[in-house]
């Protein structure tokens, strides 16, 4: 039986990290096992202008522990008045990787995102012609699409039309969460990619929905049937270099998630590389781990792998973690993916060997 692994320190390709105080309490996780992440443009107000992302990114520098090593990848949040000037800016500063469409409405605070895609497309083209990418939620949001429907409705409505219109626009279907995202992505012959979450790859709606309502695990898109879990977790250990990890870790105030109307989102930096450990190990296929992990997502960028290394290793007790972390007041609750996780993280830069908590 393997017991460890050895990867390049892996990227997150999809992260939340807020701001302020939240911010401040959940970037050290991730800057404790990963070495790059594509930072989300979502914050109050979103994060429109290179001058925003640079002082945002400046900000989560700061929150850093010293001694770790991680480089925050900034995108742009697009709304209707965006110019291909300010993206085409961003994009040759090397501060600003791709720009995020949020289809409006469509998921946490999103209202300023787009309507309709016919009123940004001089920017899409833009981005087309400098080879920038677009990352997609990708719902529709139409009250009479059913939620669990939204992801395949906007393949066919929006994403199919759009790569019709612009062949050479490199897109990522950000977390993918069906069967119908996974099939249309191998589907493609080029210039389309899609990370997969964590808790995607762990969880059915029934880890939602049945035996009482559980708000720590609601998060949009929404959890799906069984069977798409099972598509999402072929897709992420084939070896499909199209396919990589975005955790969408999303942090909320407990509070926030425990209400009439709660709040979408898991927080699951904390956890995730040794939950995908025990996955991959699931799966029989721990030897793509690092594809999935560290190298993938790097390609799709234009990024080589990161030369500095983390280590897994497996232990006969499993990996303890609080259930909630402080986050400046607030508790976040953390993400529980209902069954023991056996795999640790063993070594972290920065950290001599008695300073490192490997049991987080
Ligand atoms: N999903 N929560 C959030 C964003 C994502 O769609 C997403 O990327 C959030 O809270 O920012 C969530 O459930
Ligand atoms: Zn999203
Ligand atoms: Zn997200």
């Amino acid at each position: 039986m393997q017991t460890e692994l050895i990867l390049p320190r892996p990227d997150d390709m999809h992260l939340h990290l807020r701001d302020g105080d939240m911010m401040r309490a959940v970037t050290p996780y991730s800057s404790r096992d990963f070495a790059r992440a594509i930072i989300m443009p979502n914050l109050v107000p979103p994060v429109t202008t290179l001058e925003a992302a640079t002082a945002y990114r400046d900000r989560i520098l700061a929150a850093v522990p010293k001694g770790q090593d991680f480089r925050p990848m900034m995108t742009l949040y697009l709304t209707e008045t965006t110019t291909p000037d300010e993206v085409a800016a961003a994009f040759a500063s090397g501060i600003v990787k791709a720009v995020k469409l949020y289809p409006a409405g469509a998921t946490t605070n999103s209202d300023s995102g787009v309507k309709d895609v016919r009123n940004v497309m001089h920017v899409l083209e833009k981005m087309s012609e400098i080879g920038m990418p677009l990352l997609v939620h990708g719902e529709v949001t139409s009250a009479e699409i059913d939620i669990f429907d939204r992801e395949a409705v906007f393949i066919d409505r929006v994403l199919e039309p759009l790569r019709r219109a612009l062949p050479d626009l490199r897109i990522v279907m950000e977390h993918v969460t069906t069967k119908d995202g996974v099939d249309y992505v191998r589907s493609a012959d080029s210039g389309l990619a899609a990370t997969l979450t964590t808790h995607h790859l762990v969880l059915n709606r029934n880890a939602l929905l049945a035996g009482g309502i559980r708000p720590h695990y609601y998060c949009l898109p929404v959890l799906k049937r069984e069977r798409h879990r099972l598509a999402l977790r072929d897709a992420a250990v084939s070896g499909d270099a199209r396919f990589f990890l975005g955790t969408d870790s999303a942090p909320h105030a407990r509070s926030a998630k425990e209400s009439p109307c709660g709040c979408a989102g898991m927080f699951t930096a904390i956890n995730t590389m040794p939950i995908l450990a025990s996955v991959f190990e699931q799966e029989g296929q721990l030897d793509r781990l690092a594809d999935f992990t560290s190298k993938h997502g790097a390609g799709f960028y234009g990024l080589e792998p990161t030369a500095a290394r983390l280590r897994l290793v497996k232990r006969a007790e499993p990996l303890d973690w609080p259930a909630q972390i402080d986050a400046g007041g607030d508790e976040v609750t953390v993400f529980d993916p209902g069954f023991p996780v056996y795999w640790h993280v063993a070594d972290q830069p920065g950290a001599t060997e008695e300073q490192s908590h490997e049991d987080i």
